[in-house]
């Protein structure tokens, strides 16, 4: 099959309330999952760039909703969307009070974008979901948002190690092992997968 190529990754604004989402009329994937799990990197390592989006070893590091514009091509066609990162949650260093208006404008992107293809829930392979990402996951489900499980880092764990924990991260989840895709930032693995999911869920001509 023909490979799909970015021809296009570039920021484009950050949010923290809906009318400084960009004014543009592209679908949206978007990326959501404790703090610390991966999500900056693998938007990095789809756009293929170092640092489009700013990656930390320490948690909390994405403040705000982020935008990024991509544009990708396969054969002789042409799409574009937009990657949204989220803040991560989870972070207990992060004050109260900063956690609830991240929580606050998170919430407001996913209950009002109509624009949302779907969304990655990110979850560290290493570790089974936890509470607060089964509340998350049931949120999601239950405002009929479309969601696929990406299980991050997947470099970190051998080969059988990773294939038994997606069970169980599918187990606990409830949902078909099919659905959870594992991911290496670092080793690319899962990219070309979820380029074609990403592209799947574009309209023509878009
Ligand atoms: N080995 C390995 N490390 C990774 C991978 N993805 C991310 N990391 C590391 O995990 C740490 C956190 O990565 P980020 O991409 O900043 O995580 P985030 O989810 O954006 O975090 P917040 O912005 O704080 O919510 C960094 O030290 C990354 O280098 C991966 O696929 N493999
Ligand atoms: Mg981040």
């Amino acid at each position: 099959m023909e490979k799909i190529v970015i021809t296009k990754a570039t920021y484009l604004t950050s949010a923290v309330n809906k009318s400084q989402y960009p004014e543009n009329s592209l679908s949206e994937v978007a990326f959501l999952g404790r703090s610390n799990v991966g999500k900056s990197s693998l938007i990095n390592s789809v756009a293929n760039m170092k640092s489009l989006a700013r990656v930390s070893a320490e948690p909390g590091k994405t403040r705000t909703i982020n935008f990024y514009e991509f544009g990708l091509k396969k054969e002789e066609e042409r799409k574009s969307f937009c990657m949204v990162d989220l803040p991560g949650y989870g972070y207990a260093k992060i004050g109260r009070e900063s956690r609830k208006v991240w929580a606050k404008f998170t919430e407001e992107y996913l209950l009002t974008q109509e624009r949302l293809a779907f969304l990655c829930l990110l979850i560290d392979i290493r570790h089974d979901p936890t509470t607060l990402d089964i509340g998350m996951f049931n949120f999601l489900t239950e405002h009929n948002i479309p969601v696929l499980i990406v299980a991050t880092k997947s470099d970190k764990l051998s080969k059988n190690a990773a294939k038994k924990q997606l069970c169980r991260i599918s187990d606990i989840l409830n949902v078909d092992e099919s659905s959870v895709l594992p991911f290496s930032s670092m080793k690319k693995d899962g990219r070309d997968e979820l380029l074609t999911v990403i592209w799947e869920s574009l309209n023509q001509g878009e």
